[in-house]
């Protein structure tokens, strides 16, 4: 999409191809584009200040060897995956569906390292800071903060590793923050530096940028100004058909398989259900392999297009507490969190 700062999408089809997405043709996202081209595994160090007893500085052989490693699969999201589909358009990247990733992460507990720092009593937040620096003095740096209750939940890591390789440079080597059933905004790449506040942060990141309108919906009126935000957090439900494009055609007269994907915030998958008339009709699905709550959950349908029809193919995933995803796109000015049922039309011949 971009490249200063890097921006890249990853094809649709690839999330057909595995339901772990390849390193090398995972998204990538970057605000700023003073990014470092080289980094010194060797001489690479991990700071832990601010409110603690022990500030640490960690090498990445002291990481991987004095805590406890941990893997999770987990979904990387874009706030603003998809926002290339609102109507009427909004600003930003304009995304299709590709802003999206599923991976194992490997690393330790950001708690194991908050722990042998020994916090104060004071602690409150933990604001983590990356390597890339912005072009012009005026962009704040980019960094995000975690209340410290979100910070402390066993799954959030600093890891090391992707599919069982180290990190790519674009998706932050040698650490990136791992905050599971959030939005990637807050997986800090080429992390170098937490720092633990007693209060909460005020860095532009946190408080002017990523944000959703305060209403239970998060929706907003186009030309409509914000009068209260919050900060986008955790993501919503939602599932692709990932084994048809738009407007493809099919062999009419046979049994046709559609495949697809479902994820959520991490309370998982209960259902998917799938309708091939836009919605009129549903029928249920078959879940694939659980990889775990915060993965990626394959399901699969079949049904028997007639010759000459056209198919207006949707999904409509639940999770576990009942949540469903949106029948109409919430229109909001930054367009994040998009997780309307999407439609895929298809053509039998
Ligand atoms: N250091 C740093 N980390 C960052 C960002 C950034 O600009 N700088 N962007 C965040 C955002 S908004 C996204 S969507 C994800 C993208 O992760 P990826 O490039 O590995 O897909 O990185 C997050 N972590
Ligand atoms: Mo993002």
């Amino acid at each position: 999409m971009t490249t200063r700062p890097p921006q890249l999408e990853t094809p649709f089809s690839i999330f057909h191809e595995s339901i772990f997405t390849p390193n090398d043709a995972f998204f990538v996202r970057w605000h700023l584009a003073n990014i470092p081209q080289k980094i010194d595994p060797d001489t690479f160090r991990l700071t832990i200040r601010g409110r603690v007893n022990h500030p640490l500085s960690l090498n990445l052989h002291e990481l991987k060897t004095q805590f406890e490693q941990m893997e999770i699969a987990a979904v990387c999201q874009c706030a603003g995956n998809s926002r290339g589909f609102f109507q009427p358009r909004v600003p930003g990247g304009q995304w299709g569906n590709g802003a999206m990733g599923n991976a194992k992460w490997k690393g330790v507990r950001l708690r194991d390292l908050l722990q042998k720092a020994d916090m104060k009593e004071d602690a409150r937040h933990v604001r983590f800071d990356g390597l890339d620096q912005p072009v012009a003095e005026a962009t704040p740096d980019f960094q995000k903060s975690l209340g410290l209750n979100d910070a402390l939940h066993e799954e959030v890591l600093v890891a090391h590793s992707m599919n069982g390789e180290s990190l790519p440079m674009l998706n932050g080597f040698p650490l990136r923050l791992v905050v599971p059933g959030w939005f990637a905004t807050y997986w800090v790449k080429m992390l170098n530096d937490i720092e633990v506040l007693n209060e909460a942060d005020q860095n532009f990141w946190t408080t002017k940028a990523y944000r959703l309108p305060a209403d239970p919906c998060h929706c907003a009126r186009p030309g409509e100004m914000l009068t209260s935000t919050v900060p986008t957090g955790k993501m919503a439900v939602r599932s692709f058909i990932t084994n048809v494009e738009n407007d493809q055609t099919v062999t009419g007269g046979k049994v046709f398989d559609i495949k697809g994907i479902a994820f959520d915030q991490g309370y998982g998958i209960d259902r998917v259900l799938f309708s091939m008339d836009g919605g009129q009709q549903w029928q249920s699905t078959r879940l694939g392999t659980d990889y775990g709550d915060f993965s990626f959950r394959p399901w699969e349908a079949q049904f028997i297009p007639e010759t000459g029809r056209s198919y207006r193919l949707q999904s409509l995933a639940i999770n576990r507490i009942g949540e469903s995803q949106r029948f109409s796109p919430r229109w909001n000015p930054s367009g994040y969190l998009r997780n309307a049922i999407e439609t895929v039309t298809i053509h039998a011949i």
